[in-house]
């Protein structure tokens, strides 16, 4: 029997496959996905529940324990990391993945939180519907992750981001109780939107249990081009355009720089290079056969060519062309990692000002070290880009993004600020950008973020060290 007081409640009331003390096991679930960060954690504990997460939770309130909710553990901010204390208990969705109902006419389907976004994708796609949020990562993120980072990736020009998916939450709070908001309606003002709360909040206010989400008619007809850009062609007046004469019906607008391009293995490139201002995947879609989408697209890149913005563009002949396009695009993260790595910078400024950032952010780099190379890419169309500095070969990783992160980030976060922008798009703040929330948020956010924790956790024991920690106001 375990001397760990907390371990033995627990197995008064849940099965042993359900917690894992053993390191090796535990091993998989206390290093986020870049390897940045490695923490020790007292359990695994693997609810099948909601009842089972609240008795865990009631539990480790009783006791004291901080818990660290975790989905697939795709995050990029070690927000699902526990701290190298081994006093935090990790609290992994991965065996609540049920489609508990879905309405057809309604178009909302109701989920468990641990089920993964492409099992989300699949029961639509079953009844003639979509799910409108699409990551690279999506076949092994989960919907509790999704929305507790209020994820965006691909298609937020089209569909927003999870938070304006979502319609209802179940969520256990952090004495064990549960909030049921579990409602599938676009209309309810009956007093505060409190499950907007916990959209966003990284785990930090209670573990998402079961979500209610928005679907979308399934997309019958798509219009793709691989678009190859003109130097200094301006990605902001080009997006205005494209929406305007394609009367809104673009789902995509991917830009991606010539150095991103080029990290793909050479087997896989093919005709798919960019111009010598790099590339856009550009991808219109309808859940209407009936309009032309392939007249709309030639309309919109006609336009771009008299205005020598485009070099050329390649409209994708048929599914296979456009799958080639999407795994070029969806391959960037994985290609930055095989190559060494980088330092990720997330920055949304608003579409306006998105092309002087990106020119005045180069500017920036090239002045601080002329060798240092840029992968830049992303969902510009939406005015997030993904400005990322690659590390160079024969240093090591971590050590260089150290560096990166104390001498350059801070002038490129300072520079998005400047144009009304954000150090955190989509990717949240985790453990890692604490410090960036701390600097960047308005002090009057600082203070209502703080009560609301202090209201909803007074004990701090959700997430302690994820975008609020308790040996500081935050
Ligand atoms: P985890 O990584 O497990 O957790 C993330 C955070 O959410 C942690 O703070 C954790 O404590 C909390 N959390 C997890 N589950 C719950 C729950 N049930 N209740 C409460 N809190 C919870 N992100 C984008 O936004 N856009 C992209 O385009 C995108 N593309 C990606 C591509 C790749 C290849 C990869 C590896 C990642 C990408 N991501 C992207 C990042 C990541 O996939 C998302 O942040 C995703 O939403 C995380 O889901 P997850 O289930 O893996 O969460
Ligand atoms: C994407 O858009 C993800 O592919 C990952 O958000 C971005 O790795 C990155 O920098
Ligand atoms: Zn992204």
């Amino acid at each position: 029997m375990s001397i760990d007081p907390f371990i033995n409640a627990l197995r008064t009331s849940l099965e042993p496959s359900a917690i894992l003390t053993d390191p090796s096991l535990r091993a998989r679930y206390e290093t986020d996905q870049r390897a940045l960060m490695t923490g020790r954690s007292r359990a695994v504990l693997r609810p099948k529940t909601t009842e089972e997460v609240a008795t865990i939770t009631k539990i480790a309130h009783q006791l004291g324990v901080e818990l660290v909710p975790q989905g697939g553990n795709t995050g990029y901010c070690g927000g699902a990391t526990p701290d190298d204390s081994a006093t935090q208990a990790i609290v992994s969705l991965e065996r609540m993945t049920a489609v508990r109902s879905l309405d057809r006419i309604g178009s909302t389907i109701s989920v468990d939180a641990g089920i993964t976004l492409q099992a989300v994708h699949d029961a639509a796609a079953r009844e003639g519907l979509a799910f409108g949020l699409s990551l690279g990562s999506q076949g092994s993120c989960t919907i509790g992750g999704n929305l507790a980072t209020n994820a965006g990736g691909i298609s937020v020009l089209r569909y927003g981001m999870a938070r304006e998916l979502t319609l209802g939450l179940e969520v256990v709070l952090p004495d064990g109780t549960i909030f049921n908001d579990m409602l599938a309606l676009r209309k309810n003002n009956t007093g505060y939107d409190i499950k907007q709360l916990f959209i966003g909040s990284e785990g930090s206010l209670g573990i998402i249990t079961g979500a209610v989400l928005r679907l979308y008619p399934a997309v019958q007809t798509y219009a793709t081009a691989w678009v190859k850009l003109a130097p200094d062609a301006p990605l902001s007046e080009m997006i205005a355009i494209a929406r305007r004469e394609s009367a809104d019906l673009i789902s995509s607008f991917e830009f991606i720089s010539n150095r991103s391009l080029a990290l793909a293995p050479a087997s896989s490139v093919g005709a798919l290079s960019g111009g010598a201002g790099g590339a856009v995947l550009l991808e219109l879609s309808s859940s209407s056969s009936k309009i032309p989408l392939e007249d709309v697209l030639t309309g919109v890149l006609e336009r771009f060519i008299e205005e020598g913005w485009v070099d050329d563009a390649l409209v994708a002949n048929g599914g296979r062309q456009r799958d080639e396009m999407w795994r070029r695009r969806e391959h960037l993260p994985e290609n930055e990692k095989s190559a060494g790595g980088s330092v990720k910078h997330d920055i949304a400024t608003p579409l306006s000002s998105a092309d002087n950032f990106r020119r005045e952010a180069i500017e920036l780099v090239r002045r601080y070290d002329q060798a240092l190379e840029l992968s830049m890419y992303g969902h510009v169309g939406d005015g997030n880009i993904h400005f990322n500095v690659l590390v160079p070969k024969g240093l090591d990783r971590l050590s260089f993004s150290a560096k990166i992160e104390n001498e350059l980030s801070p002038a490129l976060f300072d520079l998005a600020l400047k144009h009304g922008g954000t150090f955190s798009a989509e990717h949240g703040v985790g453990r890692f950008k604490r410090h960036l929330l701390n600097n960047y948020a308005d002090g009057q956010k600082l203070q209502l973020m703080n009560a609301v924790k202090r209201a909803v956790d007074p004990r701090f024991l959700m997430n302690n060290g994820s975008i609020i920690a308790a040996d500081r106001q935050i």
